[in-house]
């Protein structure tokens, strides 16, 4: 199949889409390159040395003898998007391609309102460019567990059916999230049904949980490979961060009590589920959602896990329950279901002590590229806190 990536040189993406190229498809990524330049203003960078995407695609024609088109194109970018859709003619667009960070969108109204109109532009155009360019192909669009949030029943996978007043309805679950971040994804979500009830397009909304890891078979393939790994208090996420405190001697950064249960899975299992889907195309008109995540754990629990695993390491690793700058439930039910990516048959890649120890042992390598002043969060749910190291660190660097 013919399938373009949008945000292909994200953490992700990046995996996914040698993973798809490995299996067989005609690959093209579309990125802005925007998440390289967020990184520098705000003076953040992934642990990893990833290369430019010159490098990247040279060193993947190397190793597999395959191509991978680049079309350095934003997708707010409407003419330009039209442009790589009829240059590819996709058979599916995987879309990626989005600000993703949680506290980046609490830092202030301005970057809440570049993440909405990041976000959901984007999505709008590449359902716009669907209709006129590509009406046939399948969307498979990124979206994440956190529209949920976390109510007190089982989360369904898109949908819950329901009674009221004595009448039967099957309707979208409702939707909780926690972040401006998070409220653009449920925007998407509603956009994308409409556009499947109304002009018949074709999609998979992938509510993915959180992701942790680095290597994949196809990113272990060449150094030159190697994928993004965020750790910062603004990128990095959970578990990531945990590993390379771990590496660091640093006090696991546990937000409050820990209690708050999100669902996970690997980066490999996350390239594996976005094939799934691709492979899998549903009926035009059809609008279908999975969860995709192979395991939920508690904060308290992965920090608890790594404390553990460091130990064998000969490492001293401590916990510290840190204030929580997030507005969330510490203690709360957690259950989700995710049947249809293992009905599809995922085989997933659950969280053992060996991967922890890798990831601990991945960021050792790399330890000298850390800076410790990241590690710690600075963006705040509440009013009353000011960001102050984000608006002290901008105003460094601006000299
Ligand atoms: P990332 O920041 O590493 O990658 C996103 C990529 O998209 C970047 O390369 C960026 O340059 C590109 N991009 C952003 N806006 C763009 C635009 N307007 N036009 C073109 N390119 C654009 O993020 P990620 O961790 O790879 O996440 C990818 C997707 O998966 C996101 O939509 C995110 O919401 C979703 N997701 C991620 C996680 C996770 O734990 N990382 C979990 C659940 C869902
Ligand atoms: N947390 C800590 N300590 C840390 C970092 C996080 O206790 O050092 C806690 C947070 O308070 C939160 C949980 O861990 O309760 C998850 O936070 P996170 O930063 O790992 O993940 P989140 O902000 O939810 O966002 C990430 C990705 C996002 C994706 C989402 C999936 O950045 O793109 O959508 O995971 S989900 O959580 O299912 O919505």
């Amino acid at each position: 199949m013919r399938v373009l990536i949008i945000g292909g040189d994200g953490y992700c993406g990046w995996a996914s889409a040698l993973h798809l190229c490995a299996r067989g498809h005609d690959v093209a990524i579309l990125d802005s390159l925007v998440r390289r330049r967020w990184d520098s203003e705000l003076g953040v960078s992934t642990l990893t040395p990833i290369r430019s995407m010159a490098e990247r695609l040279r060193a993947w024609e190397h190793v597999s003898g395959r191509t991978i088109k680049f079309f350095e194109t934003d997708a707010t970018d409407y003419a330009a998007l039209c442009d790589a859709i009829l240059t590819v003619q996709p058979d599916a667009i995987v879309n990626f391609g989005q600000q993703r960070s949680a506290p980046y969108s609490m830092i202030d109204r301005d970057h809440a309102a570049r993440t909405m109109i990041n976000n959901t532009l984007g999505n709008l155009n590449v359902l716009w460019a669907m209709r006129e360019h590509a009406p046939e192909a399948h969307l498979v669009k990124l979206g994440t567990m956190g529209e949920y949030g976390t109510p007190n029943i089982e989360i369904e996978e898109g949908f819950i059916t329901i009674e009221h007043k004595g009448r039967r309805d099957t309707l979208p679950f409702p939707k909780q999230p926690g972040s401006f971040y998070h409220l653009t994804k449920v925007a998407d979500s509603d956009q994308i049904y409409f556009a499947c009830r109304v002009w018949g397009l074709r999609a998979t909304d992938l509510n993915q949980g959180v992701v942790y890891g680095l290597h994949t078979p196809e990113t272990s393939l060449d150094p030159e490979l190697i994928n993004r790994f965020d750790y910062d208090g603004i990128f990095g996420t959970a578990l990531n961060r945990f590993c390379v405190q771990a590496a660091l001697d640093h006090p696991l950064t546990v937000y409050g009590r820990g209690g708050q249960t999100r669902a996970f899975l690997n980066i490999t299992d996350t390239a594996r589920c976005v094939d799934l889907a691709v492979e899998s195309a549903p009926a035009p008109g059809t609008f279908r959602v999975f969860n995709q995540f192979t395991q939920t754990f508690s904060v308290l629990s992965l920090a608890r896990m790594v404390e553990r695993v460091g130990a064998k390491l000969g490492l001293k690793v401590q916990i510290d329950h840190v204030e929580n700058p997030r507005v969330e439930r510490e203690a709360h039910f957690y259950s989700s279901l995710n049947n249809n990516l293992i009905a599809l048959g995922l085989e997933p890649v659950l969280l053992t002590d060996e991967i922890v120890a890798s990831m601990i042992e991945s960021a050792q390598t790399f330890r000298s590229r850390i800076d410790r002043a990241q590690i710690m969060p600075t963006v705040r749910w509440k009013r009353e806190a000011v960001n102050v190291a984000v608006e002290a660190g901008a105003e460094e660097r601006a000299g």
